[in-house]
């Protein structure tokens, strides 16, 4: 297989609403996407990059940039020898830049598939049909707010709160959510890297509400810190900002730093570490979930399909398309009963709506 062009589209796709975390507030999906074409035939991916380098230092033109000039040359560079599995060691010199690289790479495995007739959740190695959703909460201006907000989604079906947390916006909101829709309720909160290792009894305070997990409460440079945050709480501490690879995942389960894990394929470099991860805490005994970047139905796709692998024991940021987007850019993720259907067509199993996809469009350029 050969990578004869690839065309990089920005786009700019409008949020239902405002959602807000730790690190700010979008209410339009800024977003690259890389359009690989091959000797084999196409394939698709979104690049997870925010517009801002606020979840991470990455961000959509810098992925577009450290993509035109030198990921998708390198992978060029390969010849008839590209396939998915080179592309991460192709690309292994370049530092960072995980979810640009892990765009190129999703690209050229979905032309892969595509090419040979098989799902991502058959390459992956997905074990299910379907796979439970759950949704993350922005935080609101209101408490009232809030309380509308998640009877909605209860209402849709969904399986799983998460509510994103700040200092000011933890205790109280949670103790309403907790007091008002029961202890049955599957509940957790992401802090986004919002506190640090001097707020750990107010994280401490969370323990009376049995929540499921606290993700990334503290920076993610700090591991350490998040074992001691766990040795001195009783919510499990699950890690998302700061595992970035497979041996990051395998020290932080080793020191107790996590344990239980929000695989992000993107963040890790790419669906190939991503299984990796898996695997290092099935082994560790650590289960995990599948996270979301606020992805259109291109990345949602072979998110669905990496849910369904056997050690994503909880629900996961899986959720329907109609929870962030009044149109989605491929034909749209329905919940049904609280799941949504792992897409079985070859590679991501959905195509990009052309019309829609030009009417989102900012800018394309061809890189050849
Ligand atoms: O469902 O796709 C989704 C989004 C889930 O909360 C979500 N993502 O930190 O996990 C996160 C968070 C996020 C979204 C972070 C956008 C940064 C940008």
């Amino acid at each position: 297989m050969k990578l004869e062009a690839v065309e990089l589209i920005r786009l700019d796709v409008p949020l239902k609403s405002a959602f807000r975390t730790s690190e700010g507030s979008v209410s339009v999906h800024e977003v690259v996407w890389v359009h690989a074409i091959t000797d084999v035939g196409e394939g698709w991916a979104e690049c997870a990059a925010n517009a801002l380098p606020d979840y991470s230092s990455e961000y959509h033109t810098a992925a577009a940039g450290v993509l035109r000039e030198f990921f998708i040359p390198e992978a060029m560079k390969l010849g008839n020898d590209l396939t998915a599995e080179a592309i991460a060691p192709a690309l292994h010199w370049a530092k960072g830049h995980r979810m640009a690289k892990a765009a190129l790479e999703t690209a050229v495995l979905d032309a892969q598939l595509r090419a040979s007739g098989m799902s991502f959740a058959a390459y992956l190695g997905a074990t299910k049909t379907k796979v439970p959703a759950g949704v993350s909460v922005g935080i609101m201006d209101t408490l009232p707010e809030l309380m509308k907000t998640v009877e909605g989604y209860l209402a849709d079906g969904y399986l799983r709160i998460k509510l994103k947390i700040e200092p000011g916006w933890d205790y109280e909101p949670v103790k309403l959510v907790r007091e008002t829709f029961g202890e049955d309720l599957l509940l957790q909160v992401d802090a986004n890297t919002a506190y640090t290792r001097d707020d750990f009894d107010l994280l401490k305070r969370l323990d009376e509400f049995n929540l499921l997990l606290i993700e990334q409460p503290i920076e993610e440079e700090d591991i350490l810190g998040h074992a001691r945050l766990a040795e001195y709480i009783q919510t499990p501490v699950c890690l998302d900002e700061s595992i970035v690879s497979a041996g990051v995942a395998r020290d932080a389960i080793e020191i107790g730093a996590t344990s239980i894990i929000n695989i992000k394929p993107a963040r890790v470099g790419g669906y190939i570490e991503a299984v990796k991860i898996h695997d290092v805490a099935q082994a560790a005994g650590i289960p995990v979930w599948c996270g979301g970047m606020l992805e259109t139905g291109i990345g949602r796709a072979a998110n669905l399909a990496l849910a369904a692998l056997p050690n994503f024991t909880l629900p996961g940021d899986t959720s329907a398309s109609a929870r962030y987007f009044e149109t989605d850019t491929t034909e749209p993720f329905v919940l049904v009963d609280g799941h949504i259907d792992v897409p079985t067509g070859p590679g991501i199993g959905v195509d990009p709506i052309r019309e829609v996809v030009d009417r989102f469009t900012v800018s394309t350029e061809w890189v050849k």
